[in-house]
């Protein structure tokens, strides 16, 4: 019998990357568990085999459904990987309670599980719980850099993986932890940065960019933190915590800049908005511990490659994006942005 996984957040972005990877690289099979919130769609997993890949809409945090579908993972290999989460900061600003909710009370559902039932555990998590770098500063975020979150979406993050410590300390849950920098490719929700800029411009519509755009990010393709993901749970050493990285240092004027290249665009053709209270200067994430003891190393590490194909992506799917660009536009409307 093939190893079963149980994949939380599947139908959102990195969930449902992860999905496709482990298809197609190795012979596992696949429960989704997915609350379907605004950014979850099953259009994420549209065209994969059903004979491998299974839905459950539910809540995380729903603590009757969890254990119906973590009692049987415990054959060898078998685990949950975690992905689910309330991932947006903007968001995060104007009401905070469904962070609370998914990120804490959800995380802390699932754990219980994997104790009861000694099953392998993978924690998906953020370079954000690590808080801001200067712009200047030499060093870049490692495994052992003190947690000091600003949003409340990087709070309940930092919380959720401290839980897990937690579980692994207190507990002997087998689980492993990995925190990955900005992600980037295709079915990435309109509301976040790169895809909002790609569809207002297939629109006619100048990019945004909050504050001055010197903050930076720390750029990965999905596919590449889905390799990571699937490295560590396979080779990683239990009660670990791995940074998931690829170099992919770009200021967000950058970023938009290079978009109006790629796009036809004049490079000054965007607008300034007021930005985000709190706003992180820059994160980036040193790899060399993933790199040197798992021998993992990124596909695409070439960004501007990257980021043309995601154009092209975004131009060939507007039926995946429209339905939800209208909706995502005038939350930023209301909040100004
Ligand atoms: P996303 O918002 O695109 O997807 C989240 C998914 O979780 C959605 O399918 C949603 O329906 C589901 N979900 C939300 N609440 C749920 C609940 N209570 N029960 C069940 N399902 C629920 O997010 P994403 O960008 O794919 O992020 C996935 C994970 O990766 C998160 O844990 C996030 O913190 C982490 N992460 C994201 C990035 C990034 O750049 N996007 C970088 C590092 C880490
Ligand atoms: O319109 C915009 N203009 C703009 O300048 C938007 C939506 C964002 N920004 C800026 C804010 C950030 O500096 O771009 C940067 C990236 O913004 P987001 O896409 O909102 O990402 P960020 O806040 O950096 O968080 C992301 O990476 C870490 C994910 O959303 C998180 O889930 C992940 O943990």
């Amino acid at each position: 019998m093939s190893r079963h996984l149980l994949v939380t957040g599947g139908a959102g972005f990195i969930g449902s990357s992860f999905v496709r990877h482990v298809l197609a690289h190795t012979d596992a099979r696949v429960t989704v568990l997915d609350k379907l919130t605004y950014a979850g769609s099953t259009a994420n997993l549209h065209g994969l085999p059903t004979d491998r890949v299974r839905l459950v809409v539910g809540d995380i945090a729903d603590a009757a459904l969890v254990e119906e579908l973590v009692a049987p993972l415990t054959g060898e290999g078998d685990a949950i990987v975690h992905c689910a989460a309330e991932s947006h900061n903007d968001n995060s600003l104007h009401d905070p309670s469904p962070f609370l909710h998914t990120n804490l009370v959800g995380t802390f559902t699932l754990l219980e599980a994997a104790r009861r039932h000694g099953t392998r555990f993978h924690h998906i998590s953020t370079d954000e719980v690590y808080g801001e770098l200067d712009l200047d500063a030499p060093e870049r975020f490692t495994e052992t850099t003190p947690y000091n979150p600003s949003s409340p979406y990087s709070a309940t993050k930092a919380g959720s993986d401290l839980l897990v410590r937690a579980w692994v300390r207190s507990f002997g849950v087998r689980a492993t932890l990995s925190n990955c920098s900005n992600n980037y490719g295709p079915r990435q929700h309109v509301e976040k940065f790169i895809p909002r800029q790609i569809t207002s411009l297939i629109d006619g519509v100048r990019p945004r960019l909050y504050g001055t755009g010197e903050n930076v990010r720390d750029w990965i393709h999905a596919e590449d933190h889905s390799s990571a993901v699937l490295t560590i749970l396979e080779k990683g050493r239990i009660g670990q915590t791995y940074l998931i990285g690829a170099d992919g240092e770009r200021s967000n004027l950058e970023v938009v800049q290079l978009l109006l290249q790629l796009m036809g665009r004049e490079v000054d053709d965007f607008d300034h908005v007021p930005d985000r209270p709190g706003h992180d200067l820059r994160y980036a994430i040193d790899p060399t511990k993933l790199r040197e003891e798992l021998g993992w190393s990124p596909s695409c590490p070439d960004f501007a490659a990257g980021l043309a194909a995601t154009v092209d992506w975004y131009r060939r799917h507007e039926a995946w994006w429209r339905p939800q660009k209208a909706a995502a536009e005038a939350k930023y409307a209301r909040r100004g942005r």
